[in-house]
């Protein structure tokens, strides 16, 4: 869990970002990267980076195709998270079964409990990508009552919907906890 400030509030959130390999997180980073200061530390077995964000937002981004083996480690990074962020590769039509088993696995463990969720489509701008209605019928989000979750469409290569993605992530941060300044 984040610290906690004087009026008992958490002053820092967690948001994990995730995703099967290739959705678009790593250049999703760069984007927000380029709009805020940042530090980075190095690879250490899997990719997992550190984002500071303005609001005291913590973003820790993860890469998930692949690396079921990896997977046992999830658990101590999940603990505490305020928000999931779930990209997916909107051309990949392919993996979106997969895309979807990974997110509902994920929302399913003990630790993710409640924890609001926002789904980010990326590469919208790319020819053939799936339109955002489609998407969302097949997530089937709707299963989610426990729960509140937002569903953006975004391009990280030209950052088109990245600020409204980011005023979701905000509203879904002000939800679950209040340590995020208007
Ligand atoms: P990951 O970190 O989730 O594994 P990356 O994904 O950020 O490494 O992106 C994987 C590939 O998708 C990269 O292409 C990257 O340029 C591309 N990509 C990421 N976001 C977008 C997007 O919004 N639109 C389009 N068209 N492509 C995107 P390469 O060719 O380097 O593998």
């Amino acid at each position: 869990m984040g610290s906690v400030n004087s009026r008992g509030h958490k002053a820092e959130a967690q948001v994990v970002m995730i995703g099967l390999d290739s959705a678009g997180k790593t250049t999703l980073l760069y984007k927000l990267k380029g709009y805020q200061g940042v530090e980075t530390l190095p690879t250490v077995g899997f990719n997992v980076e550190p984002l500071k964000a303005p609001g005291h937002v913590s973003l820790t981004i993860w890469d998930v195709g692949g690396q079921t083996q990896l997977r046992a480690n999830w658990k101590d990074y999940l603990e505490g998270t305020d928000v999931l962020v779930y990209v997916l590769d909107s051309t990949d039509e392919a993996r979106l079964s997969e895309a979807v088993a990974e997110l509902v696995g994920v929302l399913n463990d003990p630790h993710m409990a409640s924890v609001p969720f926002l789904v980010l489509a990326n590469k919208q701008e790319a020819p053939g990508a799936l339109p955002l209605l489609g998407i969302r019928d097949r997530l089937g989000l709707e299963r989610f009552q426990d729960r509140r979750w937002e569903l953006r469409a975004c391009s990280a290569l030209t950052g088109a919907g990245l600020p409204e993605a980011l005023q979701s992530l905000r509203r879904l941060l002000k939800s679950r906890c209040h340590c995020v300044s208007t």
